[in-house]
């Protein structure tokens, strides 16, 4: 806050600032960030009505999807602060939203719901699983409410157009549902890979695997120059592709890429655990099935690269520029940035190669989301960080975006990162959950054949015999 005088200026900030005036920010102090967050999240919930009388938890009714990005902030908030003012309308909302099956389908939107929607409450809740964030003592966990996504989304996995993938949209009639595009995909990409990472579980594995070999198939991601693109369409067997350029695309395959080295690394560096789990043939099938760990590490570098040379423009700041110069963003643009600032945070722990250059981008976004802070004499945040001052924007979107750059910032001060079933994770799996939503099917189903499990269980076969000659070369060679 930006004190005029002794005197006048005390009594200037209590006329006209309530609590604070501006967000002044350190991103090297620890208190300083967390003060930011507090400021950003507080404005954040004035815009939430969930926890009144007669309101509906975790409900919003024009833009549904928005209550996960919310939520999702509320839960890196509380990870990275420790403040826990808001845990439980979090807890509240996040479990309300779910639905009758578990699956975030709940009946009042699910008619017309894109995939991407119902993925984003699907991240929120493994974020809750990840971060040790209470079950609830009724209700669903967590973890199956992760489960019941993705279990509700591979059955529309399409094989009738461009050989596979996601819709954007679930239903037919619904405008978009020619198209297959991006964030659903990369979507259903990373949350398979935070299952796989999570459980330990091949059929998430195999899903994450398949997934990234279609996107890279498709027009949406390259392997090569690693563009991501938007969208492609049904129409013309995905042969073009709708090529404009969002934070989160880039974002979303990056976090799943992470999450998979270090799935894969961690088993990978150690052996005992990896003899004794051997036998029970889950954990291999990546390095088999034409993935292995280098690979994945050449997909981050790629795609951080990428999301380095396309977004981070003018001042080295985040920036969504296919909206901001313009000032044309919608109400979901506005949320791009932030969500891809969080999948940095978690990347640069995930992968700690990519920690020193992830961490620099962190800081001068940081810096300048607090500089646009200045708004309406009570640290209203702005959309355009990189004019580093108030551009006029007001919103709830602002705010949650200003909150995901701060909270990234703190993983500096915490790098405890995401758990696992197997580190101090104790959210309940349901395997099956969600399948019982009869009202969740768009299409068809796809199932595992008899072949393709055997194909499987030959490649797991000959990647353990591969396995123990590579350890006994290590033992008897190093
Ligand atoms: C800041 O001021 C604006 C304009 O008066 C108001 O709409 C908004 O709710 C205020 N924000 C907070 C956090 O009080
Ligand atoms: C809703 O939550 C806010 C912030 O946690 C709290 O200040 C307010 O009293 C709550 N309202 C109700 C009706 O519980
Ligand atoms: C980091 O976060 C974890 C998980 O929320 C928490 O248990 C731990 O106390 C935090 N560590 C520090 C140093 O704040
Ligand atoms: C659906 O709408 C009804 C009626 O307004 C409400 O009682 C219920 O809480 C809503 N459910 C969800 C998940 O929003
Ligand atoms: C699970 O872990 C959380 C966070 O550490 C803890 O609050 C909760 O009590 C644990 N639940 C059970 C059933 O152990
Ligand atoms: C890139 O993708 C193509 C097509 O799926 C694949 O054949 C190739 O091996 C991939 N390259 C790398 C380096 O992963
Ligand atoms: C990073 O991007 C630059 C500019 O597009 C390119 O020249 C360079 O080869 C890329 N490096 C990697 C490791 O992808
Ligand atoms: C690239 C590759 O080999 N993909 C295979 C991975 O395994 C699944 C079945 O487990 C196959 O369907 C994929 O073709």
């Amino acid at each position: 806050m930006h004190l005029l005088g002794p005197t006048r200026g005390i009594a200037t900030w209590l006329l006209f600032c309530g609590l604070v005036c501006s967000i002044d920010l350190d991103v090297s102090d620890e208190q300083s960030l967390k003060d930011a967050a507090s400021t950003s999240t507080f404005a954040m919930m004035k815009y939430y009505y969930g926890n009144e009388t007669g309101q509906i938890p975790g409900a919003f009714p024009d833009k549904w999807w928005e209550g996960s990005a919310l939520f999702l902030a509320l839960l890196e908030y509380w990870h990275f602060t420790g403040d826990t003012t808001y845990n439980e309308e979090l807890s509240i909302g996040l479990q309300w939203q779910s639905g009758d099956d578990g699956d975030y389908m709940p009946s009042n939107y699910s008619s017309y719901l894109g995939n991407d929607d119902q993925m984003f409450w699907g991240l929120a809740a493994m974020t809750a699983a990840e971060y040790g964030f209470p079950d609830r003592s009724s209700g669903f966990s967590w973890l199956s409410l992760a489960q019941g996504v993705f279990n509700t989304q591979i059955k529309r996995w399409d094989t009738s157009s461009c050989g596979g993938g996601l819709r954007w949209q679930i239903w037919p009639y619904q405008n978009g549902y020619g198209m297959k595009n991006s964030i659903s995909n990369g979507g259903l990409f990373q949350l398979s890979a935070r299952l796989a990472r999570y459980t330990g579980s091949s059929i998430y594995l195999e899903w994450a695997n398949k997934i990234w070999d279609w996107s890279v198939s498709s027009p949406l991601l390259s392997n090569t120059t690693w563009n991501v693109a938007d969208s492609t369409n049904v129409d013309n067997e995905c042969a073009t592709q709708g090529n404009a350029q969002w934070t989160y695309n880039y974002g979303t395959y990056l976090m799943g890429a992470a999450y998979m080295y270090n799935y894969v690394s961690k088993r990978a560096l150690v052996p005992l655990p990896l003899l004794r789990n051997a036998l029970k043939l889950t954990v291999y099938r990546l390095q088999t099935n034409g993935t292995t760990q280098s690979q994945w590490l050449t997909a981050v570098n790629g795609l951080l690269n990428a999301t380095f040379n396309n977004f981070f423009l003018t001042g080295g700041i985040i920036e969504d520029y296919y909206c901001e110069p313009a000032a044309n963003c919608n109400d979901n643009e506005i949320l791009f940035k932030g969500l891809t600032s969080s999948w940095l945070a978690l990347t640069a722990v995930l992968v700690p190669t990519s920690y020193d250059s992830i961490i620099a981008k962190l800081q001068t976004s940081g810096q300048a989301a607090a500089a646009s802070c200045t708004g309406h004499d009570n640290g209203t945040c702005g959309v355009r960080w990189y004019k580093s001052t108030y551009d006029g924007w007001m919103g709830m979107e602002e705010e949650i975006s200003a909150t995901n750059i701060f909270t990234a910032n703190l993983v500096t001060f915490n790098k405890t990162g995401p758990v696992t079933s197997t580190t101090g994770g104790n959210s309940t799996s349901n395997p099956t959950a969600g399948e019982d939503d009869t009202d969740s099917d768009s299409s068809k189903t796809t199932t595992i054949t008899t072949g393709d499990k055997a194909g499987a269980g030959i490649l797991t076969a000959a990647f353990v015999a591969g396995w123990i000659a590579l350890m006994a070369f290590m033992v008897l060679g190093g």
